[in-house]
C-alpha cells in the first residue's frame, strides 16, 4: 500500500505526464506515419496506447529483475483462453492516471471515451473462464505476485453476433486488423513444437532403456506479451501468448521435389494452429486441431518455463520450489505427460523422480461438472499427435491404478472408473482424471461446486486423496469491475470511505452504516440513475430502442445456455405479458428487461431461445397496452466492453441456473459489487453471495442442488406442473403455439417439446412458480425505493470476499506456496 500510495502522489513526474502530450505527437509520426493535424481518432488512440506502453516498459523491466534477483518462485497460469477486453483504461486506472490523461487528450481536442471507443476488444475468451483468466492476472500482479498467464495469441477471437430478423448470425472477429498497440512481438525467440511422429527405443550409454520422439512434423511458437500493471503501478508482468510460425525446414523434402506449392500449403495448413478459438464453452468438439492448440501452448510454454528456471537453477530437482503451475481447467492438462516427457527423455531422470517432481509442480482447477465439457480424447488420435504422451500416460495410469488397487483390493469398478483410461465406446483418455493424478491439489470454483466435486464427479478420488480436493471460491477485480467501470459509484464510494475498497474491497463494509444515511441514499440512487442513463443511450444506439432509465433494468447477461434457463426469464416476460393485456390498468412495476450473450455457433437449441427472446420483444414492444410498463431487448455482441456498461447499470441481476450446474458464475459478484440485487437459485456462488449480504437482500427461489438431483432420482414430471399451473399451461401453449410466430407457427415447437415432451431436463416447470412468486417480491420491493436503494447499498457493500485479490491470495497461499514479493 506504501508504494502504491508514493506513486499516486507524485504520478506526473513517475509518469512524465508533462511529456505525454508531445509524446502522443511524436508516435503519431514516428510509429503511424500520420500527421498529427489530420483528427483521425484511431490514430490519436494508437498514438496514445504507444506513448502509455512505453511509459510501462520500464516498470516491467524493472519488475522481472526484482523477480530474478529475490529468486522469487513464480506462476503460471496456463490458460486456453484469457478475456481481457479492452486494454487502455485499464492501463490508465491501473497507472492512476485517468484524470491527468482526460486533460491532456482534451487539450488535443479529444474526450478519452470516444478514444476508448476505438479499441477492439481482446476476444480471446469464451466466458467466465476466461475473464476468470484475466481477473487473476490483475489481482497477482496488484498484490506482487511474481505470476504470468500464458495462451494463444488467436487472430481470430470469439465470433462477433450480430442479429438478423430475431437470428444469431456470426461473423469473424479479425480483432488485430488494424493492429494492436499493447503486444510486444518477440521476433527474435522461437520454440519448435514436435506433433506426430513416433516413439523410438533406444539404450543410453549406461545400457538403460530410453525414448525419443522422431520423424515429427515441427511447428514454431513465437511468444507475443502484453503488459499486465498492477494497480498503482507497483508491479509490471505480462501475459505470454504465442503464435504459431511453420518452421524453416517445413516439407523441405517437398521442396527438393519441387513441389513448391505442397510446401507451401504444407506451411500454411501449420500455422492454422493459432487461428481460431474455439467458440463452444462448455462443449467437446473433439476436433483434431483443439488438441494441437493445447499442445502448442503446453509446450511452448514449459520450454519457456525450463528455460528461465534453468538460468538461475543447474538442476531440475528444484523446479517445485521455484516454478507453481495452475492448470485452467483440463484445456492445457496434456502438460502432466509434456513435464514428464522432458525431465525423462530430454534431462535424463528415472521416473520416480520426474512423477514427484511433476505432480509438486502442478495445480489444477476444475470449472464445469457438465458431461458435455468434460474433456476425453480418443487414443487413436492422442496417440497419433502426440505419440509419447500417449506411451506416458499409460504407464501414468498403470502406476496410478495399481495404488488405487491396493487400496481397494477386489473393485474393479471402482478402477475402471477412476482409470485415466476410459474403456466403453472406443477408448478414450480422460482428462479431468488425468489431471487430478498429476496435481497437487485440485479444485472447484465455489464452495457448493467443490462439495459437488468431492461428493459426485470426482467421489472416487476424494475417497482416496481425501485432501487433494478444495475449494477456492471465484473473485472479479474490483479494478475493472467497480473502479473502471462504474466512475460514478466509485467517485461517492471513494469520498465516503476514502479509496483503500480498491485494493482491499472488504473496505466497502464502512458503506453498511451509509445505508441508513437518506443523503447517502439519494446520492446513491442518483449515480444509479446516471449509469442507467448512459446505458439507455447506448441502447438506443445499438438496437434503435429507447429505453426509460426509471424503470426497473432486469439483466440478464451470459453464454446463452440451456443450464443458465434464459428460457426461464422469457416464461416471465411472457406472463407479465399476460397479466397487463388481461388487466389493462393493473398497476405493475415498470420493467425494463435486457439479455444479451452468444450461442456456441452449432447449439441449435440456445439460438432458438435466442430467436425466442427477440420476437417475444417484438410483440411486446409493438403492444400500445405494454407501452411504458414492460420493454424487451436482447443487445447483440456481449462482450466485455459491453459488461462494463451493462453492469453499472443493472437494478436486478438474473442467475437462474438449474441449482448444481453453475460451477460458480462472475457476473453474480459484477452486479451484486455495482448495486444490483440478484434473483438467483441456490447455485454456484450465489449460495456464498447470500451468505455474504443476508438472505433479506436477495431474492432466491427454486429448487436445491440436492433437490434436483433427488428429483432425477425418483422420476421428474414437468407435464404435473403445467396441468396444474393455468397461467404456466398458458405460456407453455402461447410458445408452442406460434403466438410469437405467426408466419412460422411450428418454429417454437423444439423449445416447447424440450420442456413438455424431452423431460425438462433443466427443471424449468418446476421452477416457474417460486421464480414468478420470488419475480413478484421484486416488483413489491421496487415500488419501495427507499428499501430497495438500502439494499443495492448493502449488496455493494457487502461483495468484499468477492474480490479476486482474496482469491488470488488463497491460491498463493494454499496451492501455489508463494508470498507476495517485498512484504
Ligand atoms: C466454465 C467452462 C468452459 N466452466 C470448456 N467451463 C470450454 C469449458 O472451450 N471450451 O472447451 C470453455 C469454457 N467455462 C465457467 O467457468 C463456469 O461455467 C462458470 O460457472 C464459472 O464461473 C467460470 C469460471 O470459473
Ligand atoms: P525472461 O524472464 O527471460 O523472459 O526475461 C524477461 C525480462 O526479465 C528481460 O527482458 C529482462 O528485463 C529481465 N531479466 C531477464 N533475465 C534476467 C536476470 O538474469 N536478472 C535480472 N533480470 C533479468
Amino acid at each position: 500500500m506504501s508504494r502504491v500510495c508514493k506513486m499516486s502522489k507524485n504520478v506526473r513526474e513517475v509518469f512524465r505526464l508533462d511529456e505525454l502530450k508531445d509524446d502522443i505527437r511524436r508516435n503519431m509520426v514516428a510509429l503511424l506515419g500520420n500527421d498529427p493535424r489530420s483528427k483521425r481518432k484511431f490514430s490519436y488512440y494508437n498514438a496514445l496506447a504507444y506513448s502509455v506502453r512505453e511509459r510501462l516498459v520500464d516498470l516491467w523491466m524493472r519488475t522481472q529483475s526484482d523477480y530474478y534477483d529475490s529468486m522469487a518462485k513464480r506462476v503460471y497460469y496456463l490458460s486456453m483462453e484469457f478475456l481481457p477486453g479492452r486494454f487502455l483504461m485499464n492501463y490508465l486506472t491501473n497507472m492512476g492516471i485517468v484524470d491527468e490523461c482526460r486533460e491532456i487528450v482534451a487539450e488535443l481536442g479529444f474526450s478519452l471515451e470516444e478514444l476508448e471507443e476505438e479499441e477492439w476488444d481482446a476476444g480471446l475468451g469464451n466466458g467466465g473462464l476466461g475473464r476468470l483468466a484475466s481477473c487473476y492476472l490483475d489481482s497477482m500482479v496488484s498484490q506482487n505476485i511474481p505470476g504470468y498467464g500464458y495462451g494463444i495469441l488467436y487472430d481470430y477471437g470469439i465470433f462477433y453476433q450480430s442479429i438478423v430478423n430475431g437470428n444469431q448470425e456470426e461473423r469473424c472477429d479479425n480483432w488485430r486488423r488494424h493492429g494492436c498497440p499493447w503486444e510486444i512481438t518477440r521476433l527474435d525467440t522461437l520454440y519448435e513444437v514436435k506433433f506426430y511422429g513416433r516413439s523410438e527405443t533406444y539404450y543410453d550409454s549406461d545400457g538403460n532403456v530410453r525414448f525419443r520422439w522422431v520423424d515429427t512434423e515441427n511447428v514454431m511458437a513465437m511468444p507475443c506479451d502484453i503488459l499486465i500493471p498492477g494497480y498503482g503501478c507497483s508491479h509490471v508482468s505480462n501475459m505470454r501468448l504465442w503464435t504459431a510460425q511453420s518452421s524453416r525446414e517445413f516439407n523441405l523434402s517437398d521442396f527438393n521435389r519441387g513441389d513448391y506449392i505442397g510446401a507451401m500449403h504444407g506451411k500454411v495448413m501449420s500455422e492454422n494452429i493459432t487461428k481460431v478459438l474455439y467458440p463452444n464453452d462448455q462443449f467437446l468438439q473433439g476436433m483434431e486441431l483443439r488438441l494441437k492448440q493445447q499442445y502448442f501452448l503446453v509446450s511452448a510454454t514449459f520450454q519457456d518455463i525450463l528455460r528461465r528456471y534453468l538460468k538461475q537453477h543447474t538442476s531440475l530437482a528444484a523446479l517445485p520450489e521455484a516454478v507453481a503451475v495452475q492448470l485452467n481447467d483440463t484445456h492445457p492438462a496434456i502438460a502432466i505427460p509434456e513435464l514428464m516427457r522432458l525431465l525423462m527423455d530430454v534431462y535424463g531422470m528415472g521416473w520416480d523422480v520426474a512423477w514427484d517432481i511433476c505432480t509438486r509442480t502442478f495445480a489444477y482447477t476444475n470449472h464445469t461438472v457438465l458431461p458435455e465439457a468434460l474433456e476425453t480424447w480418443p487414443v487413436d488420435l492422442l496417440g497419433r499427435l502426440l505419440p509419447r504422451h500417449m506411451q506416458i500416460i499409460y504407464e501414468i495410469n498403470r502406476r496410478f491404478l495399481e495404488g488405487v488397487a491396493a487400496t481397494f483390493p477386489g473393485d474393479t469398478e471402482r478402477l475402471s472408473r477412476m482409470s485415466v483410461i476410459q474403456e466403453e465406446g472406443g477408448q478414450r483418455v480422460r482428462m479431468a482424471n488425468l489431471a487430478i493424478v498429476g496435481s497437487h491439489t485440485v479444485n472447484g470454483v465455489a464452495a457448493l461446486h467443490s462439495n459437488i466435486l468431492q461428493t459426485g464427479l470426482f467421489r472416487d478420488f476424494h475417497e482416496y486423496y481425501p485432501r487433494k480436493i478444495r475449494n477456492v471460491t471465484n473473485g472479479v477485480t474490483p479494478r475493472r469491475w467497480l473502479m473502471q467501470c462504474n466512475p460514478a459509484l466509485s467517485r461517492l464510494i471513494t469520498q465516503s470511505i476514502g479509496p483503500e475498497w480498491c485494493c482491499n474491497l472488504e473496505k466497502l463494509r464502512e458503506l453498511v452504516p451509509l445505508a441508513e444515511d437518506s443523503a447517502f441514499r439519494d446520492a446513491w440512487a442518483r449515480a444509479k440513475l446516471e449509469n442507467k442513463r448512459l446505458l439507455s443511450r447506448y441502447v438506443l444506439r445499438k438496437v434503435q430502442m429507447g429505453i426509460n432509465p426509471n424503470t426497473l433494468f432486469d439483466m440478464q447477461f451470459k453464454r446463452m445456455h440451456e443450464y443458465k434457463r434464459q428460457l426461464l426469464n422469457v416464461m416471465h416476460v411472457i406472463s407479465l405479458f399476460n397479466r397487463i393485456k388481461d388487466n389493462p390498468s393493473a398497476d405493475i412495476t415498470p420493467r425494463t428487461v435486457l439479455f444479451g450473450g452468444k450461442a456456441a455457433p452449432g447449439y441449435y437449441q440456445a439460438k432458438l431461445i435466442i430467436r425466442l427472446i427477440n420476437e417475444v420483444a417484438r410483440v411486446v414492444n409493438a403492444d400500445a397496452d405494454v407501452a411504458g410498463r414492460l420493454r424487451v431487448a436482447f443487445l447483440p455482441n456481449y462482450c466485455i466492453s459491453q459488461a462494463e456498461k451493462v453492469v453499472p447499470a443493472a437494478d436486478l441481476s438474473e442467475q437462474i441456473s438449474t441449482a448444481g450446474m453453475e460451477a460458480s458464475g462472475t457476473g453474480n459478484m459484477k452486479f451484486a459489487l455495482n448495486g444490483a440485487l440478484t434473483i438467483g437459485t441456490l447455485d454456484g456462488a450465489n449460495v456464498e453471495i447470500m451468505e455474504e449480504v443476508g438472505a433479506e437482500n436477495i431474492f432466491i427461489f427454486g429448487l436445491k442442488a440436492h433437490e434436483v438431483a433427488e428429483k432425477r432420482r425418483s422420476g421428474y414430471n414437468p407435464r404435473e406442473f403445467y396441468e396444474n399451473d393455468a397461467e404456466l399451461r398458458r405460456v407453455m401453449d402461447m410458445i408452442g403455439s406460434g403466438f410469437f410466430s405467426p408466419d412460422e407457427r411450428g418454429l417454437f415447437s423444439p423449445v416447447y417439446d424440450s420442456l413438455m415432451h424431452h423431460g425438462d431436463y433443466y427443471m424449468l416447470m418446476a421452477d416457474y412458480r417460486p421464480y414468478m412468486e420470488a419475480q413478484a417480491a421484486v416488483d413489491a420491493l421496487y415500488l419501495d425505493q427507499d428499501q430497495w436503494v438500502r439494499k443495492s447499498i448493502l449488496n455493494a457493500a457487502n461483495m468484499g470476499k468477492f474480490s479476486s485479490d482474496r482469491s488470488v491470495m488463497e491460491y498463493a497461499r494454499g496451492i501455489w506456496h508463494v508470498e507476495p514479493l517485498g512484504k
